[in-house]
């Protein structure tokens, strides 16, 4: 029998350094701030910190477009502030992985100067540069950013493809000395001590050859044109076979490894490295089969994927104003449940900093209550904690953080949410309409700086971002204090999950599998069987029979009614 790898046990927590914390005033958050909070994510207890970029960027999309893979953005820090970074993990316990944005680079980057200067020379190849009539693009694909996926570029005087914003030019996976980069740069950083890489829109890499146009209905479905010719191309599982041997697979011994975290939460000697750094895929799109495919156990290729079904119920996307229905995540995952062979293994998420706040779309409106919003905030954190996956919690999570009621586009800085605007307002949408479209979708919700005190905390200066929560007792400073917290809540289960392999790796079984509200499932390990149960609704519903000795753990005295979003986790003798 293969060794559980490392990540199936963990959990692992998503900071977007550019929020986090400001070490040094000016407004933007850093690689120095980050290093500050380390204390904080160890006493929380995750095992792992994935940062969002941190690499050289003009941030036309905040760091997913890198000038340079070998360096650090000039206002977060330096090379020696990251290696600080990776011991400081190393020595608490945790491990580190970094955000690889390979499907694009920014078009400050030296390989794209290189390409236009000079379209037949070494670089030519690096980008999908294409001749052509400037005022008809090569074909009809659109950008996932509004307009045309494709620029005409004056010194090349070539169209060049991008599927995100103008400065994210595609990278061309088909030249081999482009796959060669890559991989460099993943062992460059491997051997600098990282312990893996969330891979972003990785299964875009690999074009359809002579990039046809889009269907127009496919277009129309998925509002956004040749989709279909690359969110699952030709060579995607080649390139991805190639870059885990070549990139991820370890042939230097890194700067330093990470102590080992012993079950009692204190520490113990460093560990040898990992022979095969950690890889989870962004994956837009790819839903459950193709994402068994992609990172199936064994397959050489990812370890985990995204599937973002979950973010939104069907018939919705995330710019629609609606209430999420809840009966949905059960539904959800039980239908991976069913699908996954025993050796499979699925990615738990909800928050990221592409979304709006799931607490938000689950609260109907009732967020502003303390109450609602600690009760959705301690079952969801039960559920992504206790599923069987690996969590990943994304930066204020752990304290219930909601949507910020912004009420201007002059206060979004967001390319994504901006330039939709400015194109829906083109279109000819009523303004109010337009507005809350944007309000409902945009992803500076997510991205509005931690709290971490009652006034901020963040930082010194007026933040790149502005709107702090101000509601009292959800900082991190009163909810690191409060036993009853949101914050409590998920450290508790964090260091249960840690004592009891049952909540990691044990089976998972559902229970009262038909009911829409009572989410209930037995986790079990050997001996030793959990017992989780929420209530999905808004409304006191009467607690369905369970057979056994039941004793909470958590969160309980289990009543014959459970409260609105209760949530308990037992012992079943
Ligand atoms: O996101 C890719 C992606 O497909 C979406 O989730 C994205 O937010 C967009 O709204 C599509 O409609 C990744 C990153 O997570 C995101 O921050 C980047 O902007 C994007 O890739 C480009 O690098
Ligand atoms: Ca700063």
């Amino acid at each position: 029998p293969h060794p559980t790898p490392w990540w199936r046990e963990a959990v692992i927590y998503q900071v977007y350094p550019r929020s986090f914390a400001d070490s040094n005033g000016d407004g933007v958050g850093d690689i120095r701030g980050i290093v500050g909070k380390l204390d904080y994510l160890a006493d929380l207890g995750v095992d792992c910190v994935w940062l969002s970029p941190v690499f050289a960027s003009p941030n036309v999309d905040m760091g997913y477009d890198v000038s340079d893979y070998r360096d650090i953005m000039a206002e977060m820090g330096t090379l020696e502030d990251m290696d600080d970074l990776i011991k400081g993990c190393h020595d608490r316990g945790m491990r580190l992985i970094l955000d690889l944005v390979v499907n694009h680079t920014s078009d400050q980057h030296e390989w794209f100067r290189q390409a236009v200067a000079d379209p037949e020379g070494p670089y030519g190849d690096y980008y999908f540069m294409v001749d052509g009539d400037p005022g008809t693009p090569p074909n009809n694909w659109t950008s996932f950013f509004s307009g045309s996926a494709w620029g005409w570029n004056e010194e090349a005087g070539k169209w060049v493809l991008h599927l995100f914003a103008d400065g994210q030019m595609d990278l061309n996976w088909e030249s081999d000395s482009v796959r060669d980069e890559v991989a460099d740069i993943v062992s460059w950083w491997m051997k600098r001590g990282i312990d893996g890489f969330r891979l972003d829109v990785i299964n875009y890499i690999s074009k359809r050859h002579g990039l046809p146009d889009g269907h127009p209905f496919i277009g129309k479905l998925l509002e956004f044109i040749g989709v279909e010719h690359f969110f699952y191309g030709p060579r995607l599982h080649e390139f991805l076979r190639g870059l885990r041997r070549e990139g991820f697979t370890r042939r230097e011994a890194p700067a330093s490894t990470p102590r080992r975290r012993l079950p009692d939460g204190t520490l113990g000697e460093p560990q040898g490295p990992d022979m095969i750094g950690f890889m989870v895929g962004e994956t837009p799109g790819i839903g459950m089969e193709l994402g068994r495919l992609l990172s199936g156990y064994g397959r050489g290729e990812l370890d985990l994927i995204f599937n973002f079904d979950v973010l939104d119920n069907p018939g919705h996307v995330r710019w629609d104003l609606y209430d999420y229905q809840l009966w949905y995540l059960k539904r959800f995952y039980r239908a991976y449940d069913k699908h996954l062979a025993p050796s499979d293994w699925i990615a738990v998420f909800l928050d990221n900093h592409d979304n709006p706040r799931m607490l938000s779309k689950f609260a109907h409106g009732k967020e502003s209550d303390p109450a609602v919003r600690t009760a959705i905030g301690k079952m969801l954190a039960t559920i992504q904690l206790t599923m069987r996956g690996t969590p990943f919690l994304f930066q204020g999570q752990e304290l219930a953080a909601i949507n910020h009621a912004f009420e201007d586009v002059e206060q979004l800085r967001d390319v994504e949410s901006i330039n939709r605007h400015a194109s829906l307002l083109a279109d000819g949408m009523d303004p109010k309409k337009a507005w809350a479209q944007i309000l409902a979708g945009s992803r500076d919700h997510s991205r509005v700086p931690m709290r971490w005190t009652p006034d901020g905390g963040f930082s010194d200066g007026p933040a790149w971002l502005a709107g702090t929560d101000t509601v009292e007792g959800f900082s991190a400073e009163e909810q690191v204090a409060d036993p009853d917290s949101v914050y409590s809540w998920h450290k508790d289960l964090i260091s249960l999950r840690r004592r009891h392999r049952a909540l990691t790796i044990g089976s998972l079984k559902w229970v009262h599998k038909r009911n829409r509200f009572y989410f209930a499932y037995q986790r079990k390990l050997g001996g030793e069987v959990f017992l989780i149960e929420c209530n999905t609704s808004d409304k006191r519903r009467k607690r369905p029979h369970v057979a056994g000795r039941i004793v909470p753990v958590m969160g309980g005295p289990r009543g014959r009614w459970m409260e609105p979003w209760e949530a308990t986790v037992s012992r079943v003798y």
